[in-house]
């Protein structure tokens, strides 16, 4: 067996090469050759996948020979010049892997050609550890002792493999849309193709530009993005998409085909969530994009739970209070004039008593989405606990809030709930103030409405009170 440990560049030799890599990726050529004279259905996907390893297959075998004249015409290859030819050998293995995959997974168990393209992967498999291990740099680039082989890595990859992951098990997760940017059709077939399989929405661009283009245009749930496009590369795609109106924290799954741990790095430093190497494990690529999705809901989850009442998905007190507080700047910077309206269900305790807390739950949603009517878009409205809300209006006259604060309290009484088997009827009270009745602070102006809210309650309620 031969090991990287144990060889350095100019020890290779051409027959090494010849066994190691030409053969196998000829071998993949002629089964996909025998597999085209078995199938019947020459329009189907399965064979147009098979068309597409026997091309990979074709160029693999191509380039190998390649670098198989040149290392003897050559001294050894630059370390660089050893990575392009790696990148490059790994395109085409990623087609003839992905593909493969797709084919076993479209056929039936016992299928002739199934068992032809099981094998094809085997030996694609057996193809990738051979490039990592006779396509080496010279010794100052050599891996250090004791460091894992690449055939160590794809058999924990392949142990992946076992473990059924079922993306749309997920339901949180289905019908999320993901964004692939790649240069390479048939890459970003496979991967579109493994994920809508899994419900996922699946959108393709093949360049920086275009994928620019659709982010400005439409929001999705991830990307996942190749490093290395002719044009902008992946890099400068990263920065361009971060700074798109509601990108910043949009997962973005990096897909390197160069050995290259800086520009891993880099991509990393600028906001990418996670990479992953070409040829990429189709249940890799699920796993971690399942994970970056879960991680953003979460995410959003915690951020929503911060700003929102869960029960009616306003404003909660904390973000209407601090919401107000720019009413407060706003005023001292131009003088912009405002007014606040607090507003309280009249005898609510009867509610929960009569009909339960569930109905009582009902009944302030019910009022949440009856006060967004008859509210401008521009103003504040929250929930600032129990029963009790709050609205916040600038740009605003006095005797135009007051119209506001009665249009509220008209439309909750008119706007009844409706039960199973009956109507119910409740009322709100409010308590107003307004900015040109004199302004010291916010919490002063909180204090008068809230005020004029205890007057309405004591004054018969199912009223507003201004003073
Ligand atoms: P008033 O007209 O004077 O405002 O009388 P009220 O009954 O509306 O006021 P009170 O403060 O006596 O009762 C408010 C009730 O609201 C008591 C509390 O259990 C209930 N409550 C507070 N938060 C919630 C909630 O989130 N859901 C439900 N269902 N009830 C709530
Ligand atoms: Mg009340
Ligand atoms: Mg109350």
């Amino acid at each position: 067996m031969i090991g990287r440990d144990q060889m350095s560049a100019s020890e290779i030799s051409q027959i090494d090469l010849t066994q190691g890599m030409l053969f196998p990726a000829q071998s993949i050529t002629s089964m996909c050759q025998e597999a085209q004279h078995v199938v019947d259905d020459l329009d189907s996907e399965v064979s147009e996948d098979i068309a597409h390893v026997l091309n990979s297959s074709k160029k693999l075998a191509n380039l190998i020979s390649d670098h198989i004249s040149t290392i003897e015409n050559t001294d050894t290859p630059s370390g660089l010049d050893t990575r392009t030819i790696r990148h490059d050998m790994k395109n085409p293995l990623n087609v003839v892997l992905g593909c493969s995959k797709l084919i076993i997974d479209d056929l039936p168990l016992d299928d002739s050609i199934r068992q032809i393209f099981l094998q094809v992967v085997e030996i694609a498999n057996d193809l990738q550890n051979q490039i990592e291990l006779l396509i080496v740099d010279e010794p100052d680039n050599k891996n250090f002792d004791g460091a894992a082989t690449s055939g160590d890595i794809e058999n924990l990859l392949s142990s992946v493999d076992q473990f059924k992951f079922e993306l749309s098990e997920i339901d949180r997760i289905s019908g999320k849309k993901i964004l692939i940017v790649d240069d390479d059709k048939i890459n970003r077939s496979i991967f579109s193709r493994r994920l809508e399989q899994r419900g996922l929405e699946v959108f393709q661009r093949a360049n920086g530009v275009e994928a620019l283009e659709f982010v400005n245009s439409q929001s999705v749930d991830l990307i996942l993005l190749d490093l290395l496009m002719p044009g902008m590369n992946g890099i400068e795609v990263l920065e361009k998409i971060k700074l798109v109106d509601g990108y910043a924290n949009i997962p973005i799954l990096i897909v390197s085909g160069l050995d290259d741990p800086r520009s891993i790095v880099m991509c990393l430093r600028r906001g990418a969530t996670d990479y992953l190497s070409k040829p990429v494990e189709l249940s890799v690529l699920e796993i971690k994009i399942a994970s970056a999705l879960e991680k953003n809901i979460l995410q959003s989850n915690l951020e929503q739970m911060a700003l929102y009442d869960q029960l009616t998905g306003l404003f909660n007190r904390h973000s209407i209070l601090s919401a107000l507080e720019e009413f407060e700047s706003a005023y001292y910077e131009d003088g912009t004039d405002f007014g606040i309206l607090t507003i309280d269900i009249d005898n609510f305790k009867k509610i929960n008593d009569t009909y339960g807390h569930d109905i009582g739950d009902q009944a302030l949603q019910h009022l949440s989405k009856v006060v967004v009517q008859v509210i401008r878009g521009q103003d504040l409205f929250g929930r600032l606990g129990g029963e009790e809300f709050i609205i916040g209006s600038n740009h605003i006259s006095f005797p135009d809030f007051i119209d506001v604060s009665e249009r509220v309290r008209k439309a909750v009484e008119t706007n009844n709930m409706a039960l199973q088997e009956e109507i119910l009827p409740f009322t709100v009270s409010g308590g107003i103030y307004h900015s040109t009745t004199g302004f010291s602070s916010m919490a002063e102006a909180l204090k008068t409405s809230d005020q004029n809210l205890y007057n309405a309650k004591n004054r018969g309620r199912n009223r507003v009170e201004i003073d």
